[in-house]
């Protein structure tokens, strides 16, 4: 019998349906902060919605143990499987003081986990950029085996912070990969208004590094090339530029309404198109997925949303009193 697709790129059955599970806890727990934010509970929400496969396909295909990782305000499904659990995320939603991003100091999405090598980012787009490059200066020079990785969206690939780093890391063939998920919106503004070349990998000829584009709806295929960059990378053969072609199933965030420059025939097609869906068929057509172990990943899932969501809105709130943390250095500081 022909080799399944995972089974080629040496993912065993058990590594697939945690695949499945992970972006299945992903979407869930993004679909719980909307209704949280409708019903008042919550400040805001900015989604990983349909772009799940490419997140969790790379997150996978990269040493979780080691790596660092840099990612964007959308990658729930990039820190979930970097450790940041269920429980951390809603914290982060709802502001409280045990909120390991920033104590419930910083807008949720900004993900910040010092030991699971989660590197903080700041609001402004793209800066993450030269930070991940930066990492990767350090371990080429203290001669670490470990691989560092960012990523963000098309629109921001067009601010000048993704065009240094790029080039900084392909002139020092340093050991970081770009991934790009391109969800074809930057809030409302299309890919075609955004870029002149046909595709953001277009740009990596440019800085000496090579790049593709590839089905970001596709776990496997992701995983794939994220697989073989981090190869690259780990063999001192520089960087990488990946770009998933993903879509934004929600609104850019839980303050926009994409019906006002989106087309109804063009969100409707768009839901056809749903990432879980294609690899939940996947699964099934290879024996590996039926109905009983759906309803268990799923029941597992929910209830893990569940109690996350519980136990944060319970939590307590930072004291007031440590509104200046993190802003001013202590007064003991320097003396
Ligand atoms: C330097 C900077 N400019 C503008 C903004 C406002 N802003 C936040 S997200 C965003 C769109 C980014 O689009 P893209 O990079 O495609 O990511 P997506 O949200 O589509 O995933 C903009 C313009 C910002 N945060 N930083
Ligand atoms: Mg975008």
């Amino acid at each position: 019998m022909a080799k399944t697709r995972h089974a080629e790129l040496g993912i065993s059955d058990e590594q697939a349906l945690e695949i499945y599970e992970t972006m299945l806890m992903a979407r869930r727990l993004d679909e719980r902060m909307w209704l949280l934010n409708r019903a008042g509970k919550i400040p805001f929400v900015v989604s990983c919605q349909g772009q799940e496969a490419a997140q969790v396909g790379a997150a996978f295909a990269l040493d979780r143990r080691r790596d660092y990782i840099l990612p964007y305000y959308r990658d729930l499904g990039v820190v979930l499987p970097f450790g940041m659990t269920p429980t951390d995320i809603m914290l982060s939603s709802f502001g409280k003081a045990e909120d390991p991003n920033s104590g419930g100091r910083q807008m949720p999405g900004h993900f910040g986990q010092k030991k699971n090598r989660i590197v903080t980012g700041s609001s402004p787009v793209t800066t993450q950029v030269p930070h991940a490059v930066g990492i990767a200066l350090a371990t080429q020079m203290e001669n670490k085996d470990l691989v560092t990785f960012v990523t963000f969206g098309e629109g921001s690939s067009n601010q000048g912070d993704f065009h240094e780093g790029a080039n900084f890391a392909g002139v020092h063939k340093l050991p970081v990969i770009f991934m790009c998920e391109n969800n074809q919106y930057a809030i409302s503004v299309p890919a075609h208004k955004q870029l002149a070349c046909e595709r953001v990998s277009d740009r990596a000829q440019s800085y000496g590094m090579p790049g593709v584009t590839v089905d970001g709806l596709d776990p496997l295929e992701v995983y794939q090339v994220v697989k073989e960059a981090a190869d690259r990378a780990r063999r001192g053969e520089g960087p990488s530029l990946i770009e998933t072609m993903t879509h934004r199933f929600t609104a850019h965030s839980s303050d926009d309404d994409q019906s006002r420059y989106r087309s109804t025939d063009e969100l409707e097609k768009m839901q056809t198109e749903d990432p879980i869906m294609f690899f939940k068929q996947y699964l099934t057509d290879n024996g590996l997925l039926d109905e009983a172990v759906d309803k268990e990943i799923n029941d597992r899932v929910m209830k893990q949303v569940n109690e996350a969501t519980e136990y944060a809105e319970n939590a307590p709130y930072p004291d007031p009193n440590t509104i200046l943390n993190f802003v001013y250095a202590a007064e003991t500081q320097g003396e």
